[in-house]
């Protein structure tokens, strides 16, 4: 970003949300939409915080390059014999029996408007304000102006611009008139935001004895006799194509991928990558700089290297998403896994007024809980602080809470133990619900308590999750549903950076702290919904660990691994997990050896039913790690394990 290689045009490399692509603006130009975002935005905390994540994504991409080289000639054809068996198992879940048809209303929020006040038909125009954009219309869009932008610089773009104010509740109603079309056509359509939903049509083109086109025909032509409004729709075999392609002939159009194995492979062999819904932009960049992976087609080309350097997971997904396979189920019944309610406002250090905010967040999300009978054990406080930077702090209780004062007693204690801090956005979710009624105390429940000993309030375990993930109702462009670091955190290695695209903008504080057990939570509910985002819930536990830490030389391996009982099986394969790594991986394995010798103790920790007795052993365990081992390690263990009073020592 403005390096002295960049032939005096800084800005061609300066990528942001505000400079992709959407629909409609094909013949924009891009060097200028680059240049004037650029301009407006540089020296901005915006810009700053740009910076640290192209850095964060540099980071990546010398990382795996690294592991690359690492890998031997005889590594590779392993990783690939491996791969290609998966490729295999995969092809033979290929289900081409069902028809799936994707919609997307056209410039949803701004066509609302529109046809409540027609005057505006034709003319460029955005819905939002100078701050921030939720839609453009098409008009506006061949001036590269686009959603997520802020208004200020969309009007560089576009001196005209038209700015209409949100008005939620008008979409919710139009969004609503859709959703009886949908109904109509399958009644257990999954709808994944207000004007996106997809479709089983298999029964209707049978029974109706239409074809997938005329299905989508009927269907768009029922949404605008219903609302007014145009559509767009993607049919195809599955809904991860089906999306692809209800964007190709945007807006007011449709195409339709045939059940046809051939026709998939080919529609996919030239698809960018960045098209499939989970891949977001640190992934295009990291798979394409260091793996060379621009298209679907070259993840399967490069099928060994995935499979060597992400967790099976992840590489699953990826090879997936090189055949052209997605979701071809209608989920029995979509289990919220979290509910969120978050404010930006004017940012302020006015700590009665982040308090007062806190407090109406608090009500906000105990209302919505209330209404779907819902008590969880999981808090997450959300902040952006006036730099962009997103901290999230989580508590898990010992009991479920649902009402206002339980949910703003632990909220505020976290928020507390953040200030003095100028913040422009809170947020609050809960998650871990009680699968039956408010306030049941699920007894299987593991808590710290086991570990670490109680505090009289219930609050047991406090984590910093390595990331964030957009809120219940936030429209993202793309959410990232795998993590970069899973290889490596699956072998309990966590750099403490981001590992998804921060669609939000917002950098995440690098500081991980241990307080349940030996595990810290990497991951819990990823909002994606296709098929590795369950891989992605709470499955991976890691070990946290300091950031760029320096790394244990090999005899420290020995130690962890004869006490985790770990071998490597044919010189690939952990005898305890059956995670693969290289002979040639020697950190990787320490690394690994650590996340099972943590797990063992974890293990016996839980066994034991008081805490005085975990917390001793917790001790000794310290001890005499640090014994056998160097004083770097020493410093590791240190950084490891932060008792739960710092972090709210500078509470008032
Ligand atoms: N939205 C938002 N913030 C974003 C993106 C979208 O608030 N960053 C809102 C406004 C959009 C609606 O969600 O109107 C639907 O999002 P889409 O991505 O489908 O965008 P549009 O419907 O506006 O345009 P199109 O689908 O034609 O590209
Ligand atoms: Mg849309």
């Amino acid at each position: 970003m403005g390096t002295s290689s960049d032939g005096g045009r800084p800005w061609q490399s300066y990528t942001t949300a505000y400079t992709n692509a959407k629909a409609g603006m094909d013949g924009v130009d891009k060097d200028k939409v680059q240049r004037v975002v650029y301009e407006m935005s540089k020296g901005s905390k915006y810009f700053e915080n740009e910076q640290r994540k192209e850095a964060f994504t540099k980071q990546k991409v010398e990382h795996l390059r690294a592991q690359v080289v690492k890998l031997s000639e005889k590594d590779i054809l392993h990783f690939e014999m491996i791969a290609n068996k998966r490729i295999l198992e995969l092809e033979a879940s290929r289900d081409l029996s069902k028809i799936w048809l994707h919609t997307d209303m056209d410039a949803f929020y701004a066509a609302v408007e529109t046809l409540e006040n027609p005057s505006l038909r034709g003319k460029p125009m955005a819905v939002g304000g100078l701050s921030m954009i939720s839609t453009a219309n098409y008009e506006a869009r061949k001036y590269g102006v686009r959603a997520a932008m802020p208004g200020f610089i969309a009007c560089k773009l576009c001196p005209d611009l038209i700015f209409v104010p949100i008005n939620f509740e008008k979409y919710m109603f139009y969004s609503e008139l859709t959703r009886k079309v949908f109904r109509r056509y399958d009644p257990n359509f999954i709808s994944t935001s207000l004007d996106e939903a997809y479709l089983n049509i298999t029964e209707v083109c049978i029974n109706q004895g239409m074809s997938s086109d005329e299905v989508a025909t009927e269907l768009r032509n029922a949404i605008f006799e219903e609302t007014g409004l145009t559509c767009s729709a993607g049919v195809a075999p599955n809904q991860m194509l089906a999306k692809v392609c209800s964007d190709i002939n945007k807006p007011n159009g449709q195409f339709i991928l045939p059940n046809d194995r051939k026709a998939v492979m080919t529609f996919i062999s030239s698809l960018p990558i960045r098209k499939i819904g989970g891949i977001g932009k640190v992934t295009e960049h990291v798979l394409r700089d260091a793996l060379g992976i621009k298209t679907c087609e070259d993840m399967l080309q490069e099928c060994a290297l995935l499979r060597a350097l992400f967790s099976s997971c992840s590489s699953d997904f990826f090879l997936s998403v090189g055949l052209g396979l997605g979701s071809t189920t209608t989920p029995k019944q979509k289990m919220r896994k979290s509910i969120s309610n978050e404010r930006t406002f004017r940012t302020t250090k006015d700590e009665s007024f982040l308090l007062q905010q806190l407090g109406d967040i608090a009500e906000a999300l105990s209302n919505d809980m209330d209404k779907e009978c819902l008590s969880g054990r999981t808090l997450t406080l959300k902040l952006k602080t006036a730099s962009f930077e997103v901290r999230t702090r989580a508590v898990s209780l010992q009991k479920f809470i649902h009402s206002k004062e339980d949910i703003l007693q632990f909220a505020s204690r976290m928020l507390k133990a953040e200030l003095p801090l100028s913040l422009r956005l809170i947020g609050l979710r809960m998650s871990h619900f009680s699968d039956d009624k408010i306030g049941t105390l699920d007894p299987m429940q593991k808590t710290i308590v086991g570990f670490l000993s109680s505090d009289a309030t219930g609050l047991s375990a406090m984590h910093i999750e390595n990331k964030d993930r957009p809120n219940i109702g936030d429209k993202v462009e793309q959410q990232e549903v795998f993590d970069f670091n899973d290889r490596q955190s699956m072998q309990g290695m966590e750099v403490g950076l981001p590992s998804i695209d921060d669609h939000s903008g917002g950098r995440h504080d690098g500081r991980s702290f241990q307080c349940e057990s030996l595990q810290s939570v990497c991951s819990d509910d990823a909002d994606g919904f296709n098929m590795n985002s369950s891989c992605l819930d709470e499955s991976k536990s890691s070990i946290s660990v300091e950031p760029n830490r320096s790394m244990d030389p090999v005899g420290a391996t020995s130690t962890s691994s004869h006490k985790a009982g770990l071998i490597w099986v044919d010189d690939y394969i952990c005898s305890v997990c059956g995670i693969e790594l290289p002979p040639s991986f020697i950190e990787e394995r320490q690394e690994h050896s650590d996340y099972h010798l943590a797990e063992m103790l974890q293990e016996e920790e839980s066994s034991c039913s008081s805490g005085q007795v975990a917390r001793e052993r917790y001790r000794f365990m310290h001890k005499e790690t640090q014994a056998g081992e160097s004083s770097s390690r020493k410093k590791k263990q240190k950084v490891k394990h932060i008792p739960i009073e710092a972090f709210f020592s500078k509470q008032v």
